[in-house]
């Protein structure tokens, strides 16, 4: 396969203004007509001597026509990718008939089944799939479409924008229409055909338009949608007063299905969701669940305007509109639920899973300048530093002026397909700023890291402050450019425990401030610091760096209780832990006895005993850094080490604290009926964090508060809790009985039995991969749903680390043969569970060597693009 460039783009020759689409519906050959309204595209010269090319894949082309005219065999020419007709009019009708498959479509791109139920997911290229197309974001038009279905088998027949007519067809057939007003790139249409209900509600926008709000699932899951559409209202209101944005369709509907390749897609006015993302019960869904539905329905709902009413030029402006749509949706969470909580949680995520990325052969800029395909870079970098890079946008140049630069960029390109250059350009304009240096963020992949120092000059009362960045090379990228980089701080004063003035070049700056790193290394000097400071630097995470900063332990005490930030108090407690998890992987390593810093157990000590108002800081403070996170950490990753020393300090703090973990634990029990509200949720992670504590050493009284806590049935945050921590202590006679009530219980749900599936194969024991490969017979188990790949075999590979880097290899080896097997039936799917395979480079050469022997085992089968890609780069 060869690569897309950036550098060679080009405007479409032709351009299509309206679409008509009729499909006739069956499993094994469904008939699609389209008759497209093309033009040739004004910006091009060469469009009249050009001929018309569209994209079709895996098409059996029934016949063509051009204004009503057959075409002969000569005039036109299909290969396995591309219609091409030679020769074509100024503006003309197309019409072509295609036959397709939905029943034989494992890859669920295009037009699938799944539960027997129509749909289709079409972004990135999913849509020429379906039909011949100019399968590119920027050619936009409105659409028609008829479907045509069984009326017993698929009574519901959806598509995109308003119902226009439906009737009834003779052999049981009938039909409806729907009608989209709204140009749209071919990725956002959606069809869903099949036997579903609907939850209505109705949503008044500001303007007073009534917008009618529908969810569709199967029947059984009716009971389970109140949260979704709770959190579809709130995101419609909040995207009204906070961005001015207003719902354009009277109708939105989502629809669940349960075979889907991502969290959701925010096809216009027909949004379909993977019905982990939608469904929530408080018997089956947790806290997390709760939340992360809110988050993805919001994120949706927000495309309408980032990524549908503005939409991209072509794929590789992906983050203009994922970046922006992630940030927002992180900024209603954390409006609606605890705004620390949510970056903390937000940061810990990326560090972790982004600053890997970045690190690693697929390492590639938020906008990257070619690509083989382009649904392996539907990435972290993409989504998730995109948004970091948004909240940087948004810092520099203040709230007011980005409001006023987004009013500007909705309204200048609605309707249009523009670039990241478009986006900044608004920014730029709103506030007045020169934002060159800083568009080096889109082009430029890795982690900058930041070396500070800092140095009190007590004869002059000043603090000097040095920053020095430095991105490492990364493939392709082997010199970088120093960053615009906005760094927020604070000087916290030793004695008085509170954030001191800054002034800095004779500018009064105030008790938190942003300074900007632009060159490659910069000395800052703040006067009039009265008393010996701790700096604070990079509150709330300003920048999506590394910042390292020789800070003493004691330093690190003293910010987790003074620090006026609520990120970076937390940090700092993440930073202590980590400084004596070194000590203890070391330890390991040289078998040498191990030792717990008394520092950490007394900081721990204090965050148990002060009167806090906000349970789930306090809940996230006494989490210590996870397996994955340590490992960044390391030149060479131990995994044995980091389990050994981990388990070790959580067991130390156990017994240190036990009588501390009981109280909290019992402080923060309830039978409140269940609400997934900030309160509630906040008691109930503290009360499970401090049960994890006394799990961890197998507490009798610990034990029996978790047999408690699963038998009781409260709620599923509580329960799935207790069931992890007895399937995950060594004892048989807690985890057995515990999983078999919990498998028979919900062997209906499919949601409830992927978290019985991951439970298992997190397990830190060594039987696990026998465990895993029993799971995979399991007649529940399917490669075909990737939510269940991702339940047994991403957990597996993805969380449970010890385990999957055995040093036999096992492990490795069944990731490569799911792969291979994906390869085939997904190749989406492949393409991402392979990631932990691909980052052998940071382990010891033995492991490196066995991941590699994979690695190879999977170059030399015949490989999809997606596949293909990801192996050549983490073996190149
Ligand atoms: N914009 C949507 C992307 C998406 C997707 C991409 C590739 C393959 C399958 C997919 N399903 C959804 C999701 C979003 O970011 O909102
Ligand atoms: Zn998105």
């Amino acid at each position: 396969p060869q690569p897309t460039y950036l550098h060679d783009y080009q405007p479409p020759a032709h351009r299509v203004t309206h679409t008509e689409l009729t499909f006739d519906l069956s499993p094994g050959a469904t008939r699609v007509k389209a008759r497209l309204h093309l033009e040739r595209h004004p910006d091009r010269e060469d469009a009249a001597e050009s001929p018309l090319v569209l994209d079709g894949e895996q098409l059996s082309l029934k016949g063509i026509a051009i204004d009503g005219q057959p075409l002969d065999a000569d005039e036109y020419r299909v290969s396995d990718t591309q219609l091409t007709v030679h020769r074509v009019p100024e503006r003309f009708l197309l019409d072509t008939e295609v036959e397709i498959a939905p029943e034989a479509n494992t890859a669920l791109e295009g037009l699938y089944q799944s539960n027997g139920m129509y749909c289709t997911q079409c972004e990135a290229e999913g849509f020429r799939r379906i039909t011949f197309y100019p399968d590119r974001p920027d050619v936009m038009a409105t659409f028609s479409t008829t479907v045509v279905g069984d009326a017993q088998r698929e009574p519901v027949l959806l598509s995109n924008g308003n119902l226009v007519e439906r009737g009834e067809l003779p052999n049981g057939r009938h039909f409806v229409t729907w009608e989209d007003p709204h140009p749209k790139p071919c990725y956002l249409f959606a069809l869903v055909a099949g036997n579903l209900q609907k939850v209505e509600d109705s949503f008044t926008t500001m303007s007073g338009r009534e917008v009618a709000l529908q969810i569709w699932v199967e029947e059984e899951n009716l009971d389970k949608t109140d949260h979704a559409m709770a959190s579809l209202k709130r995101a419609m209101a909040w995207d009204e007063q906070t961005y001015g944005r207003e719902y354009d369709l009277d109708l939105f509907m989502i629809v669940a299905v349960n075979d889907f390749n991502m969290g959701a897609m925010e096809n216009k006015g027909l949004n379909i969701f993977n019905s982990a993302a939608v469904l929530t019960h408080p018997q089956t869904a947790t806290d997390a669940a709760f939340q992360r539905v809110e988050g993805i329905v919001a994120h949706e709902y927000f495309h309408n305007w980032s990524g549908n009413r503005v939409t991209c030029r072509d794929w590789f402006q992906l983050s203009l509109k994922e970046g922006f749509t992630v940030f927002r949706d992180q900024c209603f969470s954390a409006d609606t639920n605890s705004a620390p909580v949510k970056r903390i949680e937000d940061v810990a995520f990326f560090r972790t899973a982004q600053f890997a990325e970045d690190a690693g052969p697929t390492a590639h800029p938020i906008r990257p300048d070619h690509y083989i395909e382009i649904t392996n870079f539907y990435t972290l970098t993409i989504y998730e530093k995109g948004a970091e890079v948004v909240r940087m946008l948004r810092n520099l140049v203040g709230w007011e002026a980005f409001r006023q630069g987004s009013d500007r960029y909705f309204e200048r390109f609605d309707g249009q397909a523009v670039t990241i250059e478009d986006f900044v350009d608004c920014m730029a304009e709103a506030s007045g700023l020169d934002l060159s240096q800083f568009m080096r963020w889109y082009s430029q992949a890795g982690t900058p890291e930041i070396d500070a120092h800092g140095e009190y000059d007590y004869a002059k009362a000043e603090y000097h402050l040095t920053l020095r960045q430095r991105t490492p090379a990364t493939p392709g990228q082997p010199d970088k450019l120093p960053l615009h980089i906005p760094v927020r701080l604070g000087l916290v004063g030793t004695k008085s425990g509170e954030d001191l003035r800054m002034t800095l070049d004779g500018e009064e700056l105030g008790r938190d401030a942003v300074i900007h790193l632009r060159e490659e290394e910069q000395h800052f000097v703040f006067t009039d610091i009265a008393e010996a400071p701790v700096p604070s630097l990079l509150r709330g995470f300003s920048a999506p760096v590394k910042l390292r900063f020789p800070y003493a332990r004691e330093d690190l005490a003293f910010l987790l209780t003074h620090d006026s930030d609520g990120f970076n108090r937390w940090d700092a407690g993440q930073r202590l832990a980590l400084l004596a998890l070194d000590d203890l992987i070391a330890a390991h390593r040289n078998g040498v006895e191990k030792v717990m810093d008394v520092r950490v157990i007394e900081a721990f000590r204090g965050l148990l005993n002060a009167e806090t108002d906000d349970k789930a800081v306090l809940a996230e403070m006494l989490t210590l850094p996870s397996e994955a996170y340590i490992a960044e950490q390391q030149p060479v990753v131990d995994v044995d080490a980091i389990h050994a020393a981990r388990t070790f300090v959580k067991q130390s703090l156990a017994v240190a604290l036990r009588d501390d973990f009981l109280r909290v634990y019992h402080d923060n029990a309830s039978d409140a009926a269940y609400a997934p509200e900030p309160e509630q949720i906040a008691a109930r992670s503290l009360k499970n964090v401090a049960l994890s504590y006394l799990m961890s050493v197998e507490d009798e009284e610990g034990i029996e508060l978790a047999q408690r806590q699963f038998s009781a049935g409260h709620n599923m945050t509580d329960v799935r809790c207790a069931l992890t921590l007895l399937t995950h202590s060594s004892r048989g006679d807690l985890a057995d009985p515990a999983l078999r009530l919990f498998g028979e219980k919900w062997a209906h749900d499919p949601l409830v039995m992927d978290q019985w599936f991951s439970i298992q194969v997190t397990r830190p024991q060594a039987d696990v991969l026998d465990r895993l490969t029993y799971l995979m017979e399991h007649p529940a188990f399917s490669l075909k749903n990737p939510n269940r790949v991702r339940a047994l075999i991403g957990a597996f590979a993805g969380q449970n680390r010890v385990n999957f880097h055995r040093i036999d290899g096992a492990g490795y080896r069944l990731l490569a043969d799911v792969v291979i097997e994906l390869n085939r039936l997904n190749p989406e799917i492949a393409a991402r569970i392979i990631t932990p395979l691909t980052r052998w480079q940071r382990f010891d050469e033995q492991r490196q060597a066995l991941m590699k022997a994979e690695l190879e085992r999977i170059r030399a089968e015949e490989l999809s693009p997606n596949v293909f890609e990801v192996v050549e780069k983490a073996l190149a």
